[in-house]
C-alpha cells in the first residue's frame, strides 16, 4: 500500500490507481467534466488539477498516478483561481438559454457551486440542433468539448459515430460520416447521451416526460447477456433506463433494447384485463370468472382425455420463480410432465451435448473470460445484433490484440474485425468443425496433456481420416487452407474463448454441431481455463434460468433427470410425480394434430408466430380445446387460436429473479405498479392451483418464498439467498451461504482419467437440399433492433430502424432475378409461400437468403420446414430450400 498526504491527513491507498482514482467519492473530490471511469483520461478539461509538493506546475488528477509519499493539496486558493477562470471561460459559450430551461446537468451544476450562474451568456444556435433520431435530442451549442461522446463511442460500444470535426475555437462534434444521426452509423445505444456532462445529448424522453421519483436497480428483459439497468420511474411509467456502472456483465453499457426499448410497458394497446373469447369476439371478463373459468376446462380436458393432454409453456422472459411455478403446476397439478420453453427452440442442442460430454448444459466460462482470450471463435452467433454487449467486448478485446475467428455463412459486422471468417453454406458445421479437428491432429496441434485424458483418442483420430479440409472443403464451400488456418489458430494462440449462436443449434444435427465444438475446445486443452470454454450466447434474458427450473419435460430443477430424481421432488413437493415421460414443446404440436393433445397454456411465449412450419402449427392450435395465452399483448398465438387471455405484469412491475448465460443469477426488481389489473406469472397460475384445490402446494406470499423453495430443491444454488443478491449476481454451482460463486467450470477436468470422452460425429446432409424448383438457400435470424416476435421492441421508438421484416440477398442473385433494392419479392418453399421486402447485400452469398421473422405481415415460419435435431427436436430454422419472384411492390398475401 502507498501512504500519502492529502490536504494534510495522511490516506493509504492501492499502488496502481490515478490521483482521480483515490479521490472519488471522498471529501477531497475534486471536479471533472472530460473523465469518465469507462474511458481512458486524457486530462483535457482542466478542472482536476491538484498540487503535488515538490512539482512546480500543477497536474491533472485523472492521468496522474499515484506514488507513494506523495503529499496532495486539492483545493489551494491557487488552483481553484484556475478552476474558476476554465469555467468561465466554458460559461461564456454554454446558451443562457438552456441553462435557464434545465441546469440539472454536471456542467451547470458546477457552474452553479462556483457561483458563475450570471456569467452563462452564450447564445443558441439553431443549427447545431439535430433532432433527427427517435430517442436522442442532439444540440452542440451545449457542447463543452470534453469529447466524451467521441470517447465512449469507441472505446465502450466499438464504434465510430462521433467525430470532432475541425480544431480550437472552431471544433464542432458531428457524425463522422457527416449525416445527421439518424442516418449515420449509430446503433442508438445511448452510451454518448450517457456520459454527456453537458445536456449537449440528452434522452428525448428525459425532455418530454415527468421528473422521475424513484430510481431501482434491475436486470434487463431483453437478451441472455443480463445488463443491469438503473430505472427511473414516477411509480406508474418509466421515464428513462441507464446502464448500471459497477455492473460485471455490462459495465455500464447498453444496447438500444435495454437503454430504449420500454415503452410497450405503457402502450396504449397492453392488454391488462382478463378475456376469455366468444366466437370471435374478446369478452372482459372479472379475475375471479377467469380463474374458475380456466381451472375448470383443465379439469375438464383432465377428466375427458387424461393429464397427458394438457401441456404448460413456461415463459423465458418471465422469472425463474415463475417458470418453477410453471412446471410444479404442470406437475402436481395437472400431473403430466408436459412442460417446455422456447429453450427447445435454440439451445436445447447446447444443454444436451454439453451435458453428455461436460456433465454440465451451460456455458463453462464468464464473460470476463472476454479480456482474457488470445483467440475468440464465434460460430454461428451474431453478437453485434443480438448480443451486443458481448458483440461490443469482443471487439474491445480485438482491439487490444485478441485474435477473432468467425464462422458464418454472412458477412456479419464482427467479421470486419476478424482474423479470420469462414462463410460455410448453412447447414454444413459438422463436415466443418470435423476437418479442423482433423487439422489439429495432423498438425500436432493438439494438447499433450489433453491427449492423456482422453478416452478413445486414436479411434477419434481415425475417424477423422475422412474430413481433411480438402475433402470437405467443397461441400461446405470454404477454401481448406481457410480451416487449417482457423485449426491453427484455435489451436496454438491459447487460450481461446468459443461463443455459439443458434447457427449451430437450429439445425438437423444441432446437438451434434455443439458437441464437434466441445471436442475442439477438449483436443486444445480450452476447457476448464481461464479465457477459454464452450459458451453459448442463450437467447432471451431468462431462458436459461427457464429450463433450468424444470421447464423441460425431462429434467426437474437443478436440471436433473426426471428419472433419477423424481422421488425425491415427490417428498420434497409432498404430491406424487408422473414417472411417463412428458412431450416437448414440438411433440405438443405433433399430439395435437393427431387429435390427442386437448388444453395448453402459454406463459409469454408467442408460438402462434414463431414456431416453424406455420400450417402445421396452425393445424395444431386450431384443434385445441382450450389455448390458455398469459401475456401481456394479444400475440398471434392469441389472435389465431386462444380460448382465455391472462394479462400479466412485465418485468419492471414485479420481483424475482433471472439467470443469464453465464449462470449468474441477479435480482429483477419492481420499478412500478402492475399495470391495471395485471398480475405476475406466479400468482397467477398459483391462484389456478388453488382454484383446481392444490393450494398448499402454492401457498407462497412472494417471490422470494418461491426462491427459498427452489434452493432447498436445488444443490447447486442453495447458497444463493435473496440477501446475498442485494450485493450483486451470483453464478452457480454455489452450493453454500459462504461460497462465493463460480465462474469457471469443468477446472478438473483434465485430472480426472475418465471423463473426457470426444464424439465421433458423422455428417448427415440436411434434407433441405436446393432443386431446380427450389435453387436459393433461406437462413433465419434476428437484427439488432427488434426482438423476436417484436411485442416488445415494436412499441418502442426505435422500431423504426426495423419497421419490417426484410430479406438479405445478394447482388448477383438480385439482378439475375431482377428484383431492386426495396421491392417486394415472393418466396416460396416446398412448404409455404410469403411476400417480403428485399433488400441487396453483400453480407450474403449468392445462392443463399437471410431473412428476420419479427412480423405476422410477412409470416416468415410460413416458409419453415418440419426438420428438427436428431437428439432434442430444434426446428432447423436455419435451412430452408425457397424460390424468389419478383412480385412488385402492391402485392400483399392474404392469410
Ligand atoms: N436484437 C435481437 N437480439 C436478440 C434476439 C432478437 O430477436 N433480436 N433474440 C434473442 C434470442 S431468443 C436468441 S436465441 C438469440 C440468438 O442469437 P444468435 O444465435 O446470434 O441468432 P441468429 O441471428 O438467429 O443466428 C446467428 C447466426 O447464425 C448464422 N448461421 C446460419 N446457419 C449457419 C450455419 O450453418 N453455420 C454457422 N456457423 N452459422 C450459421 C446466421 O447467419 C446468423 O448470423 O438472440 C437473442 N437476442
Ligand atoms: N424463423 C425463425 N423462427 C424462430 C427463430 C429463428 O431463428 N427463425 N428463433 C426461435 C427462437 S430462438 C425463439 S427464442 C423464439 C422466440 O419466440 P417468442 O418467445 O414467442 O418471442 P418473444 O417475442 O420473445 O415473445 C415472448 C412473449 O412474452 C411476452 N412477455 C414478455 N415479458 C413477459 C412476462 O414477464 N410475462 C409474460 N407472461 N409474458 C411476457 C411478450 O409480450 C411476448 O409476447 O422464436 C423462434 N422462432
Ligand atoms: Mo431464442
Amino acid at each position: 500500500m502507498f501512504q500519502l498526504i492529502i490536504n494534510g491527513r495522511s490516506r493509504t491507498c492501492a499502488p496502481g490507481q490515478t490521483i482521480l482514482e483515490v479521490l472519488r467519492d471522498t471529501a477531497d473530490d475534486v471536479p471533472v467534466l472530460c473523465a469518465d471511469r469507462r474511458l481512458t483520461p486524457i486530462g483535457g478539461c482542466r478542472l482536476c488539477l491538484v498540487e503535488i509538493k515538490g512539482q512546480t506546475r500543477p497536474v491533472a488528477a485523472c492521468t496522474t498516478s499515484v506514488a507513494d509519499g506523495m503529499e496532495i493539496s486539492t483545493h489551494t486558493v491557487e488552483i481553484e483561481r484556475l478552476r474558476r477562470t476554465q469555467l468561465r471561460l466554458l460559461a461564456r459559450d454554454y446558451p443562457r438559454q438552456a441553462f435557464e430551461d434545465d441546469s440539472s446537468n454536471a456542467f451547470c451544476t458546477l457552474i452553479r457551486s462556483y457561483g458563475l450562474e450570471s456569467e452563462v451568456i452564450g447564445t443558441a444556435h439553431p443549427e447545431l440542433i439535430d433532432d433527427s433520431h427517435p430517442c436522442i435530442h442532439v444540440d452542440m451549442s451545449q457542447c463543452i468539448h470534453c469529447f466524451r461522446c467521441v470517447r465512449i463511442c469507441e472505446e465502450l460500444a466499438g464504434r465510430f459515430v462521433w467525430r470532432a470535426w475541425n480544431r480550437g475555437d472552431q471544433t464542432s462534434i458531428r457524425p463522422a460520416d457527416g449525416t445527421n444521426l439518424r442516418d449515420s452509423d449509430c446503433v442508438s445505444c445511448g452510451a454518448c447521451v450517457d456520459t454527456c456532462p453537458s445536456g449537449a445529448l440528452i434522452d428525448k424522453r428525459d425532455l418530454q416526460l415527468a421528473v422521475p421519483t424513484t430510481e431501482v436497480r434491475t436486470v434487463c428483459a431483453y437478451c441472455g447477456t443480463g445488463c443491469e439497468l438503473h430505472v427511473a420511474t414516477n411509480q406508474s411509467s418509466v421515464i428513462s433506463v441507464r446502464p448500471v456502472v459497477d455492473a460485471p456483465v455490462n459495465k455500464g453499457h447498453l444496447c438500444v433494447k435495454g437503454r430504449y426499448g420500454w415503452e410497450f410497458v405503457n402502450a396504449p394497446d397492453r392488454i391488462t384485463e382478463p378475456m376469455i373469447r366468444e366466437g370471435q369476439q374478446w369478452q372482459r371478463v372479472s379475475w375471479e370468472h377467469a380463474i374458475r373459468f380456466v381451472a375448470e376446462r383443465l379439469q375438464a380436458t383432465m377428466d375427458q382425455w387424461g393429464p397427458d393432454a394438457v401441456g404448460i409453456l413456461g415463459s423465458a422472459r418471465a422469472t425463474n420463480e415463475e417458470n418453477y411455478i410453471a412446471q410444479k403446476f404442470a406437475r402436481v397439478v395437472i400431473g403430466t410432465n408436459n412442460v417446455d420453453c422456447c429453450a427447445r427452440v435454440c439451445h436445447a442442442p447446447t444443454a444436451a451435448g454439453m451435458k453428455l460430454m461436460l456433465g454440465t448444459g451451460a456455458a463453462t466460462n464468464s464473460f470476463d473470460d472476454i479480456e482474457l482470450a488470445r483467440t475468440i471463435m464465434v460460430c454461428g452467433a451474431n453478437p453485434r445484433e443480438n448480443h451486443p454487449i458481448v458483440g461490443d467486448r469482443i471487439v474491445q478485446a480485438v482491439r487490444r490484440g485478441a485474435d477473432l475467428i468467425v464462422i458464418d455463412p454472412r458477412r456479419i459486422e464482427l467479421a470486419d474485425h476478424a482474423t479470420l471468417h469462414l462463410q460455410p453454406r448453412p447447414g454444413t458445421n459438422i463436415p466443418l468443425l470435423n476437418a479442423m479437428a482433423h487439422t489439429i491432429f495432423q498438425e500436432g496441434l493438439h494438447d499433450p496433456a489433453a491427449a492423456d485424458h482422453i478416452d478413445k483418442w486414436p479411434d477419434f483420430q481415425n475417424f477423422l481420416s475422412d474430413y481433411s479440409p480438402a475433402a470437405v472443403a467443397d461441400v461446405c464451400g470454404v477454401d481448406a487452407e481457410l480451416i487449417r488456418a482457423a485449426a491453427r489458430l484455435y489451436a496454438t494462440q491459447k487460450p481461446a474463448m468459443c461463443f455459439h449462436g443458434l447457427g449451430v443449434t437450429e439445425h438437423l444435427q444441432g446437438t451434434e454441431g455443439v458437441m464437434c465444438l466441445v471436442n475442439l475446445a477438449l483436443i486444445t486443452g480450452n476447457i476448464g481455463r481461464p479465457g477459454a470454454g464452450v459458451n453459448p450466447l442463450r437467447g432471451q434474458n431468462n431462458v436459461q434460468g427457464s429450463a433450468h427450473m424444470g421447464c423441460d419435460p425431462g429434467i426437474l430443477t437443478g436440471s436433473v433427470p426426471l428419472a433419477e430424481h423424481r422421488a425425491r421432488f415427490e417428498a420434497a413437493w409432498q404430491a406424487p410425480i408422473s414417472s411417463r415421460p412428458g412431450l416437448n414443446l414440438l411433440k405438443m404440436m405433433d399430439a395435437a394434430e393427431e387429435g390427442k393433445f386437448k388444453a395448453l397454456w402459454a406463459v409469454g411465449y408467442d408460438i402462434g408466430l414463431t414456431n416453424p412450419n406455420t400450417e402445421s402449427t396452425l393445424a395444431a392450435l386450431r384443434s385445441l380445446d382450450l389455448l390458455v395465452v398469459q401475456d401481456l399483448f394479444l400475440t398471434e398465438t392469441a389472435r389465431l387460436a386462444g380460448t382465455v387471455f391472462l394479462p400479466a405484469c412485465s418485468s419492471v412491475e414485479k420481483d424475482g429473479t433471472f439467470m443469464n448465460s453465464e449462470r449468474r443469477i441477479q435480482r429483477v426488481r419492481k420499478a412500478i405498479e402492475p399495470r391495471g389489473e395485471s398480475r405476475t406469472d406466479w400468482e397467477i397460475m398459483c391462484q389456478v392451483a388453488g382454484a383446481m384445490g392444490k393450494a398448499k402446494h402454492f401457498a407462497f406470499q412472494d417471490a422470494e418464498e418461491i426462491w427459498n423453495e427452489i434452493r432447498s430443491v436445488w444443490p447447486a444454488g442453495a447458497g444463493i439467498t435473496y440477501a446475498r443478491l442485494e450485493n450483486g449476481g451470483l453464478q452457480w454451482p454455489c452450493p453454500t451461504e459462504d461460497h462465493p460463486g463460480t465462474t469457471i467450470l469443468h477446472k478438473e477436468i483434465f485430472a480426472d482419467q475418465n471423463r473426457i470422452k470426444l464424439r465421433q460425429i458423422a455428417f448427415l446432409p440436411t434434407p433441405e437440399q436446393t432443386s431446380d424448383e427450389y435453387p436459393l438457400l433461406l437462413i433465419t435470424g434476428r437484427a439488432l433492433y427488434q426482438f423476436n416476435a417484436g411485442t416488445m421492441t415494436g412499441r418502442s421508438s426505435t422500431a423504426q430502424f426495423q419497421p419490417e421484416d426484410a430479406v438479405q440477398m445478394a447482388p448477383a442473385d438480385a439482378e439475375r432475378l431482377g428484383i431492386g433494392e426495396g421491392e417486394f419479392v415472393r418466396i416460396r418453399s416446398r412448404y409455404g409461400e410469403i411476400a417480403i421486402k428485399a433488400t441487396v447485400t453483400t453480407a450474403v452469398k449468392a445462392g443463399e437468403l437471410f431473412a428476420t421473422f419479427q412480423s405476422a405481415d410477412v409470416f416468415l415460419n410460413r416458409l419453415t420446414s418440419r426438420t428438427r435435431d436428431r437428439f432434442v427436436q430444434t426446428p432447423e430454422y436455419k435451412v430452408t430450400a425457397v424460390r424468389v419472384d419478383p412480385v412488385g411492390s402492391t402485392v400483399s398475401i392474404a392469410e
